[in-house]
């Protein structure tokens, strides 16, 4: 099972550097002679995992079809999780209820939501003649990946809730400001113990009133207050400001078909969001960091859908810094990768990449 920020750029090779160089030099040479876009997987047929993560057979849903976007639908704005009322709490608790009241068999209960997420990375999905899994952490999928997996999962809790209006809560971890409860676990995620919000793996020393640690390792640190404020305000800087001006930077290395993913995640995939992954999950846990620190169990833990709202909403702030260069990359195995998902209706949707990052057709 794979364990956030098993690589990248914080992470010191302190062994086998030879190894490590053949395989990097292998890895540019695939990029050069591979150089064709993620065609999309098709769900379940491809499905290769050894940790069940495979989607119910059989499928019962209609013929997968092209992703159009449906333009009728209100504009959903996602508002920070603790600033959130009453009714938009009640009326979250009742979606997340409902998820979880789906049956094993629907693609779209939570546990096969999380499972669709471990396909996509644990080894869950291989091509036909082709070496390596695909895999969709660790490089420039990543972003885009996850913002239409939250579109999804956001579009089925409205339609369980039949309220079109409905949109997920960003937990807003990047503000450290000490008089708003922004950056601690959202309590409604946490501290009420029949919470359908709640999830029972996590790290004791990432309860409230404890601060995030946006450098954590996992576990519990012994830093203040103050000290983890200015800390988490450093990390943002050099993550999402003087550390990435560039789209490779940012976004990560390229990532064609028939890769072999996980070397090269942007300064954001890494950290803050690696970090706060590991900080949530329970070190203690059987399988250590589960469930949010781990690929194969995170997207269980509601949580997890709170933290990503809060990742797109950073993508969407850092195209907005001084910089010409603060774009989504350009290049076509980028933008004519293609992933499949379910919606609202349990039926598959593959989704061309251009779509995912134009944010109108989306609403
Ligand atoms: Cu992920």
């Amino acid at each position: 099972m794979g364990k956030f920020q098993e690589t990248g750029s914080r992470r010191e090779l302190t062994c086998c550097k030879l190894g490590a160089l053949v395989l990097i030099v292998s890895q540019m040479l695939m990029r050069i002679t591979s150089g064709t876009p993620v065609p999309a997987p098709i769900l379940p047929d491809n499905c290769t995992s050894e940790e069940g993560c495979c989607m119910p057979q059989p499928y019962t849903g209609k013929p997968a079809r092209d992703f159009e976007g449906d333009l009728a639908l209100p504009i959903r704005i996602r508002r920070p999780v603790h600033k959130l009322n009453e009714s938009e709490i009640a009326r979250l608790e009742r979606g997340y209820k409902l998820l979880r009241e789906l049956p094993d068999l629907d693609p779209r209960s939570l546990s096969n939501q999380a499972n669709l997420h471990c396909l996509y990375c644990d080894n869950g999905i291989y091509y036909n003649n082709m070496t390596w899994p695909l895999e969709i952490h660790n490089h420039w999928l990543f972003l885009p990946w996850h913002r239409m997996f939250l579109y999804f999962h956001e579009r089925i809790l409205a339609k369980l809730l039949d309220d079109d209006t409905f949109a997920l809560p960003y937990w807003n971890w990047d503000n450290q400001s000490s008089s708003e409860e922004a950056n601690i676990l959202p309590r409604i995620y946490s501290t009420n113990e029949t919470s359908y919000l709640r999830d029972l793996n996590r790290n004791k020393c990432a309860q409230p009133p404890n601060l995030v640690h946006l450098n954590s390792i996992g576990g519990c640190t012994d830093k203040t207050a103050d000290e983890l404020r200015i800390e988490n305000t450093q990390v943002m800087y050099t993550q999402i400001v003087t550390g990435a001006p560039t789209p490779r930077l940012f976004f990560g290395e390229p990532y064609s078909y028939g890769d072999s993913g996980g070397y090269g995640p942007g300064t954001f995939e890494d950290n803050p969001h690696g970090t706060v992954h590991l900080w949530v999950g329970d070190p203690d846990a059987a399988t250590a960091f589960n469930d949010m620190g781990n690929f194969g169990r995170s997207a269980r833990d509601p949580v997890f859908y709170t933290h990503h709202s809060n990742i797109d909403r950073i993508w969407t702030i850092w195209k907005t810094l001084p910089g010409k260069q603060r774009t989504e990359p350009t290049h076509a195995d980028f933008l004519d990768s293609r992933f499949t998902y379910y919606d609202e209706n349990a039926d598959q949707v593959i989704v061309n990449l251009s779509q995912i990052i134009n944010t109108p057709l989306l609403r």
